[in-house]
Parts: structure tokens; sequence; C-alpha cells
């Protein structure tokens, strides 16, 4: 075998060995899934965050690091750090431009419902292990 032959093959093994460990999860991070809902119809697109349980959303928040719901409105986040409680809120970007644009986006956070509107309330996943329908059932335009 040539030499220029072994160096590729072993170049080819280094980067399959790299994309395999990017691919795989960590296995003592947790998952939330659940679905998105607006206007009582599931919401694909739509971006799913976990944010630090002292901070609610904020004028120009960035969404490309979010999870994107699928067509059926479902979401799933992986390697969501353990043991750490998150809120989590989904943004409707309707005017496309990857920031959370109050009076336009649409907002909605996982809750409780009061009786007038859904309340954030927070979520955290043991290790390893899967938390599920963690819905956001509705999205608002708000002001701020
Ligand atoms: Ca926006």
């Amino acid at each position: 075998m040539k030499r220029g032959m072994v160096l590729r093959i072993f170049i080819l093994a280094a980067v399959l060995v790299l994309v395999a460990s990017v691919l795989t999860c960590d296995p003592s991070k947790g998952i939330i899934t659940g679905s998105v809902y607006y206007l009582g119809q599931p919401c694909g697109g739509t971006y799913v965050l976990l944010l630090d349980e002292d901070s609610l959303i904020f004028l120009n928040q960035p969404l490309e690091n979010g999870t994107i719901t699928f067509d059926t409105g479902g979401y799933i986040v992986v390697n969501v750090k353990p043991d750490t409680y998150y809120y989590v809120v989904a943004v409707k970007d309707l005017n496309g431009d990857l920031k959370y644009t109050p009076g336009t986006d649409a907002v909605g956070y996982y809750g409780d419902y009061d009786g007038l509107e859904w309340l954030p309330k927070s979520v955290s996943v043991p290790p390893g292990q899967t938390v599920s329908g963690i819905d956001i059932n509705e999205l608002y335009v708000l002001p701020f």
C-alpha cells in the first residue's frame, strides 16, 4: 500500500471519530419534549428556547440557538443540563429576523393557566432522563 493511501485512510478514520463524538449525546444530560400551539393549532417552525429561571425573554433575544418545532408542533431539546431549572419559551418569529421582536413575534411560556394568561413555570430534568409533555398551549403578541 502506498504511503499516500495510508495517510488518507488515517485522516478519514480521524474525521469519522470526530463526527461520531460530535453526534453522540452526553448520557448525563437530559431531554425535554413537548408541543407548541398557536390559536389552538399545532405551530411548526417555532423556536423553543430554555431560559435561566431568573430571566424572561428580552427585546432582540437571539433565536438561532433555539430548537425549531416540527410541522406537528412537537419539539425535542437534547443535551439539557440536568438538575437546572429553566423556563421554556416558544417564539414564532413572524418578521423572520431571528430575534425576539415584541409587538410583532408571538411568544408563549410553558406554565400554569391562571384563568387569564399562562404564567411561566420552571422545568428541570434529572440526569439522563426525559421530561415530556412540556406543552406551550398559546402564543401571544405582547407589546414588551
Ligand atoms: Ca423577530
